[in-house]
């Protein structure tokens, strides 16, 4: 005869305390804003890919009790504390359907904004529309729209659930397209106020870039594994490009940027040793050849935005381009050799020393005297490990000088008009501090600590340079406003974690002092 002991034992711990069915828990408390399949609908995604950035702590904290100023409310009068634990811990463990986002997905997504059609081209406000500055505010999901000359918000509005990457702008400043790590595209008329358009390519997605005629809107993703290609106009699905490398393998796409004077979108790969170069003005691409020229034997691409796929060595999902969209400057991820790529014969053409983590998608260029005298091109990457700023030539690729900081950090600025490079400490115990750099001598001129204790970080001037914005990066955080020159603090505004910000004039004429 069996023994009656476990299966008494077993009832016994089941009538003390039965584990929660978290799954059951998300059907009845959660389903109905974060979608079957946790795909996400008014509340943001829930799947691990999503909830990279989210500590399971604070996960069950915010089901606890809310976020301020969203529509997620707090359950702990609700649910036992057992319950949200559970609930913490299932969201973070794989769906049982493989989550899915194709074309019709994408299609019916769409939605468009009937008030914001046929709008007048000129703009409702006074200030200067080509020195307007973006802030996206992170804590509670909104966007700042700031006049520039006098640094005063004219508009402040709710976005989707964390925009991630920058936004991108028509060559003329009016319209503004970014996305959400939830895979939303939003197109912004800043003449008018007013959102456009808005379109969900996928449910992880990292940023997005525009065709410099403002023809294509190109997504990049994580989940699925695509591309997708929206139109300009009206954001309606023009291709989903599944991304599949000559090795029959699939990849995340890591980011996707507009190679304006390639007339092509370069895309980088997370799990493929390729690079992607999508050219929108026609030109074939020919089917096996991995450079530029042409070959009347070879087969062109099907259909529009044919993909060139650049074959590497190694893998290259962080990068950094030379003012002329020529070269690609890569970390590898199997070597401490960086890598430099020419675009157009789509090869390593040499290779960088770069110490720790070198962060290059935030690099900036800019030019200075070497010690001769002569006029010199460098490029200078932050270093997501180490305290340091690598400061690379760039016509012999070797790093010149190797700036020791306070801390790793994560962003760089300047501009053509200033003679200063900023550099925030975004790790470690120094995330207060914020370095000033000589672009000439490439030494700290001054370490400021906007507020103590406070991470400051990520830098954007206006347009002529003069000033210098710098945000703090907490809940009640500010955009300190410093003159560029002097270092003096001019004003602060309160925000809600400001991270990103972006000036129309400093992003459509491709400053080298900020990112594009
Ligand atoms: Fe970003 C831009 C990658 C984490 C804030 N970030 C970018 C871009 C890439 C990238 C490739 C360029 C896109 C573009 O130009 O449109 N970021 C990554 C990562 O791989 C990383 C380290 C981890 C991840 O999972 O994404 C990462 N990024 C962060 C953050 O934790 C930050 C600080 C807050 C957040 O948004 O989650 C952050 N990333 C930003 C910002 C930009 C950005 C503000 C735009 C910078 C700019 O000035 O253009």
């Amino acid at each position: 005869m069996k023994s009656l002991i476990p299966i008494l034992a077993g009832a016994i711990v089941g009538l003390a305390h039965a584990a929660p069915d978290a799954e059951k828990l998300y059907e009845t408390h959660c389903l109905s804003c974060h979608a079957p399949n946790r795909l996400g609908g008014m509340g943001p995604t829930l799947l691990p890919e999503s909830l990279a950035h989210l500590k399971k702590p604070d996960a069950a904290k915010a089901i606890a009790e809310g976020l301020p100023a969203t529509q997620m409310p707090a359950f702990k009068d609700i649910l036992k504390s057992d319950e949200i634990k559970a609930l913490a811990a299932w969201i973070y463990t794989p769906p049982k359907l493989p989550p899915k986002w194709d074309a019709e997905d994408i299609k019916a997504s769409r939605i468009v904004n009937a008030d914001a059609v046929d709008l007048p081209a000129k703009p409702v406000f006074k200030a200067d529309p080509m020195n307007i500055t973006l802030v996206v505010e992170h804590g509670d999901h909104h966007i700042t729209v700031l006049d520039g000359d006098v640094m005063e918000p004219i508009l402040r509005f709710p976005t989707r659930y964390a925009l991630h990457g920058g936004p991108k702008f028509t060559p003329d400043g009016r319209f503004v397209y970014w996305a959400s790590r939830d895979g939303w595209i939003t197109k912004f008329d800043l003449w008018n106020l007013k959102v456009v358009a808005e379109t969900r390519v996928g449910i992880n997605t990292r940023n997005v870039a525009v065709s410099s005629d403002g023809r294509y809107v190109m997504a990049a993703n994580y989940l699925p594994h695509t591309l997708v290609a929206l139109d300009g106009k009206d954001l309606s699905l023009v291709k989903v490009i599944p991304v599949v490398g000559n090795n029959g393998k699939t990849s995340r796409v890591s980011a996707v940027y507009d190679a304006r004077p390639r007339n092509s979108f370069i895309a980088a790969l997370k799990d493929i040793p390729e690079v992607w170069e999508i050219p929108y003005d026609g030109r074939p691409v020919y089917k096996g050849l991995v450079h530029d020229f042409q070959s009347k034997e070879a087969i062109p691409e099907p259909g529009p935005l044919p993909v060139r796929h650049i074959v590497l060595e190694d893998y290259l999902d962080d990068f950094f381009f030379d003012q002329n969209y020529d070269y690609i400057l890569g970390a590898s991820r199997t070597s401490p050799k960086g890598q430099v790529i020419h675009l157009g014969a789509g090869r390593k053409v040499a290779e960088l020393d770069l110490a720790g983590m070198p962060h290059l998608g935030s690099g900036i260029t800019w030019d200075r005297k070497d010690a001769e005298g002569n006029m010199q091109r460098v490029m200078a990457s932050p270093n997501l490990k180490d305290g340091l700023i690598s400061v690379i030539d760039m016509k012999t690729w070797k790093t010149i000088k190797t700036i020791p900081t306070e801390g790793p950090g994560f962003f760089l600025r300047s501009h053509e008009n200033s003679p200063y490079v900023w550099a925030d400490v975004f790790f470690g115990k120094n995330r207060d501090v914020m370095h000033v750099i000589d672009k000439q001598t490439l030494e700290i001129v001054a370490n400021l600590k906007p507020i103590p204790g406070k991470t400051a970080t990520h830098v954007e001037f206006d347009r002529y340079g003069k000033y210098a914005l710098v945000s703090i990066w907490e809940m009640d955080g500010a955009l300190i406003v410093y003159d560029a020159n002097t270092l003096k603090e001019i004003k602060r505004l309160p925000m809600k974690r400001p991270v990103g910000k972006y000036n129309v004039w400093n992003k459509t004429r491709l400053s080298e002092g900020t990112s594009h």
